[in-house]
């Protein structure tokens, strides 16, 4: 079929922890998978911490199926910056995105390319729109680990570069009364993302 639908099937989520049964692909990110991301570098010996993983439902990559991932992201800190994903655009870039809020407390900060920001809460019974064009990256500001399932368009891809280059406009991090949403020091500023 054009379409490469696959056949039916059901998988079991576990709406605490995020595994899926059966799991089929699961991705751990470290804290060395994500050098430069956070605005301060992380101590010596936690480059191998587990900061968060991606349990996939693949299907094929067309546009008429519907990827889905659950991702579970550690409490815990960069300095005083909060554990997170790297964050992304799609490759195609109109691509939209579902997120549903399943435990723990986060954030969604989206933005488009051209600077334009929201941060949006991630818990329990929320449902974020990310909307075509916006990169988005979770982020988790409690002390348990933050869950939420995901949806795309099978062929939306990931475009991490841009990020990795120009980071996002504002950090999350925590002040003296909880989360603080601050304007990034290093946006856009390639000299600096690279020294760092
Ligand atoms: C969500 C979705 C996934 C993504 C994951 C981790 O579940 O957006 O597509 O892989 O978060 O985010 P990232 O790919 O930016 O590391
Ligand atoms: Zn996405």
């Amino acid at each position: 079929m054009s379409t490469q639908a696959p056949d039916p099937f059901t998988t079991l989520l576990d709406l605490n922890s995020g595994s899926l049964d059966p799991e089929r692909k699961v991705v751990e990110r470290r804290l060395s998978d994500m050098a430069g991301m956070h605005l301060e570098g992380y101590a010596d010996g936690t480059a191998d911490t587990v900061i968060y993983s991606v349990h996939e439902i693949p299907v094929p990559t067309t546009n008429s199926n519907l990827m889905s991932s659950t991702t579970v992201i550690q409490p815990g800190k960069v300095g005083q910056e909060y554990y997170m994903t790297k964050g992304h655009f799609h490759n195609i870039r109109d691509r939209a995105e579902i997120y549903i809020g399943l435990s723990g407390e986060g954030c969604l900060v989206m933005a488009t390319e051209d600077g334009q920001y929201t941060v949006e809460t991630i818990r329990r019974g929320t449902i974020n729109y990310v909307p075509g064009g916006w990169a988005h990256r979770s982020v988790n500001v409690g002390d348990e680990p933050l869950v939420f399932f995901a949806v795309y368009p099978g062929d939306a891809g990931y475009n991490y570069g841009t990020i990795e280059e120009e980071g996002f406009p504002v950090l999350v991090v925590a002040g003296e009364d909880g989360p603080e949403v601050v304007p990034n020091p290093r946006y856009k500023d390639a000299a600096a993302s690279e020294a760092g």
